[in-house]
């Protein structure tokens, strides 16, 4: 194959051939799709004070990898039932569709949806499914749920969740995962959750490898023995894991834009995500939390094609990844993969 420098530069109608392309997501915040502007008309109806979490210029404002979490925290304050959740859904998923993506897989944590509570925790379930329903028949867009617990709670609040995973896992919940603060505490310390979730059937993905280096990612699939890992990208400091990486299938849940914007890597042109497809490993293209990163699906792809100068054919492998790498049941699976056929 051509070295991407060697390649011709991407003509309008390849950029337009990307932007139609049907797109897959595995990595995606419920409350990180939230636009600025739908938090803020729910602060204004609740009466909530946010001040802190917004620029002057309306989008949300955060200095580091650190503080983000505590905007995004603040920020989800206004989420405060079940049918909040339902009106996020629906946002969420349009804008999904307004993007191509036909499938999607959100992360959602019973810590911010019923504050652990497992009856609670199938109240906020509930209104999401109903949401995500009628946007399925409406829109196209196929949504599923991965529960996931938070690595700066501690793991005593990850037994909960992992609890309120599997008692609802099934068709919808089809996955567990852990977000958060990975310079906290040790991935082992999660063994507990993640055995209890696997047991429940559930498939399994956490983050790792986006500030730590490599031995977190190690640690996360010989440990924890995930089938998918969040961002994973530090694994290329060291060739010998991303051979691992490559021979087991562990799927990387890649976003650049998250990735850049938080300053994990400086620009595009410098991020592994190249380098890591061309040494075999299975990597796939998310947006993390669009509107924090000031992204959206289409975007990602064609500053990836700009920035790599891959054509549409690369692109619809890693999608192609995505759908063979989600935590779906295969029925659900088929379905995409003949979607993205045409
Ligand atoms: O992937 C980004 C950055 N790295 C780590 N964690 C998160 C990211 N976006 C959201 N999160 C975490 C955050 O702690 O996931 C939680 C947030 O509270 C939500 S999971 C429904
Ligand atoms: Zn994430």
């Amino acid at each position: 194959m051509a070295r991407h420098e060697d390649r011709d530069p991407l003509n309008e109608e390849d950029l337009a051939q990307i932007a139609d392309l049907p797109k897959v997501e595995l990595h995606l915040h419920h409350e990180g799709a939230a636009p600025p502007a739908f938090i803020r008309g729910l602060a204004k109806e609740k009466s909530v004070n946010l001040s802190g979490v917004f620029r002057e210029d309306g989008s949300y404002a955060y200095r580091d990898f650190v503080h983000f979490l505590s905007v995004y925290e603040a920020a989800t304050q206004v989420l405060q039932t079940p049918r909040d959740y339902a009106r996020l859904t629906t946002a969420l998923l349009e804008e999904c569709a307004a993007n191509g993506v036909i499938y999607c897989e959100t992360f959602l944590s019973p810590d911010f949806c019923g504050g652990g509570d497992l009856g609670a925790w199938r109240e906020y379930l509930h209104a999401i499914r109903e949401a995500a329903d009628a946007a399925e028949r409406d829109l196209g867009v196929t949504l599923r749920g991965v529960v996931t617990c938070i690595r700066h709670f501690g793991p005593e609040k990850s037994r909960p969740a992992a609890r309120c995973a599997a008692e609802t896992a099934g068709d919808w919940i089809v996955g567990f995962g852990m977000g958060g603060d990975e310079n906290r505490g040790e991935l082992n310390q999660f063994l507990y959750a993640f055995d209890m979730a696997r047991e429940a059937g559930l498939k399994l993905t956490t983050h790792a490898g986006e500030w730590r280096g490599p031995s977190e990612v190690r640690s996360a699939v010989e440990d924890l023995r995930v089938a998918r890992i969040g961002h994973g990208v530090r694994a290329i400091e060291d060739l010998a894991l991303v051979d691992l990486l490559a021979e087991t299938g562990v799927v990387l849940e890649v976003c650049p834009g998250s990735n850049v914007t938080l300053g994990v890597y400086p620009n595009l042109a410098k991020h592994p995500i190249a380098e890591l497809r061309d040494r075999g490993v299975k990597v796939t293209v998310s947006t993390d939390d669009p509107p924090f990163f000031h992204t959206n699906m289409r975007r990602e792809y064609f500053n990836l094609a700009n920035a790599f100068q891959w054509d549409a054919d690369v692109l619809r492998e890693l999608t192609r990844n995505a759908a063979d790498a989600a935590f779906c049941d295969d029925d659900t699976r088929e379905k995409i993969l003949k979607r993205l056929e045409t």
